[in-house]
């Protein structure tokens, strides 16, 4: 197989034997976030096709995970990132009972490239422990990430919390995950939350909303 289909390949079968060697010749022929984008998210979409028709079984797509992420961590050194600092900060959750964390992991790394602080709390965060870390480490914006269905009612309830609380005007809320689309966040959680609430497709739609949110 050529290169870039291996690597897709690789991801879809859970092989990382030999990874970094292909990873290291796909640099050679396009930037980082151009494989991850193009090549090894293709490979999950696959891995997620298969899952939900039944093809594939739960600890394959575990392993497609884990060699998704040491992918990326291989290539995140050598990103581009810019020289500012200091822009705004971020907090960084998977929502309470949802465990997965790629595309927030994804996020935190294009937003931190590109001048924000990021305080990513990892998965199955209540909206406890996220207001809790957003005050402790007075961020600007909280971002939620959860990609089950059950997740998009979490982060309903999260933001009646956050109006409850008196804090939802304090924090601008950025969300993101497969299972939310863009007219369920601008309809309706726009019309429940009383603060300022954004849907973002992917990581660097992430990053303009955080230009948005600081500017
Ligand atoms: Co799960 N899983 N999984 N899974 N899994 C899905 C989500 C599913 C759609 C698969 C399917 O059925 N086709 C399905 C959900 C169905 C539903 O709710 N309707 C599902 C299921 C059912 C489950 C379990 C319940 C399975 C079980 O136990 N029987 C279980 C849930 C456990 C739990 O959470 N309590 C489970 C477990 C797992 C693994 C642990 C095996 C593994 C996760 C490993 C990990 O993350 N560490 C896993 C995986 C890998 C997937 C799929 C195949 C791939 C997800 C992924 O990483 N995609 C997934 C299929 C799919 O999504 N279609 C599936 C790549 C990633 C980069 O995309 O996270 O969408 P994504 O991020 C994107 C954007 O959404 C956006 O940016 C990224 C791109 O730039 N984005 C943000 C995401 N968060 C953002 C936040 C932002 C901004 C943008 O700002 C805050």
């Amino acid at each position: 197989l050529p290169l870039l289909e291996r690597l897709e390949k690789r991801i879809v079968e859970g092989e990382s034997t030999g990874l970094e060697a292909d990873l290291e010749a796909a640099m050679q022929q396009k930037k980082p976030i151009d494989i991850i984008n193009e090549n090894l998210l293709a490979g999950m979409k696959t891995v997620g096709d298969l899952f939900g028709s039944g093809q594939m079984q739960l600890p394959f797509v575990l392993q497609s995970a884990e060699v998704m992420k040491t992918a990326v961590a291989y290539l995140e050194p050598h990103m581009e990132k810019t020289d500012t600092d200091g822009k705004g900060k971020l907090l960084l959750a998977t929502v309470k009972g949802d465990v997965h964390d790629i595309g927030k992991n994804l996020v935190d790394i294009i937003v931190s490239n590109n001048g924000y602080d990021v305080v990513n709390i990892g998965i199955k965060q209540p909206i406890n422990a996220i207001l809790e870390a957003a005050e402790e480490n007075r961020v600007d914006a909280i971002g939620m990430s959860g990609l089950l269905v059950k997740s998009t009612v979490i982060m309903k309830d999260n933001l009646q919390e956050m109006n409850a609380r008196g804090v939802a005007t304090k924090y601008p809320v950025l969300l993101g995950g497969a299972a939310l689309t863009r007219t369920y966040v601008e309809n309706d959680l726009d019309e429940v939350y009383q603060g300022d609430v954004h849907y973002a497709k992917d990581a660097f739609e992430g990053l303009r909303l955080m230009d948005r949110v600081m500017a």
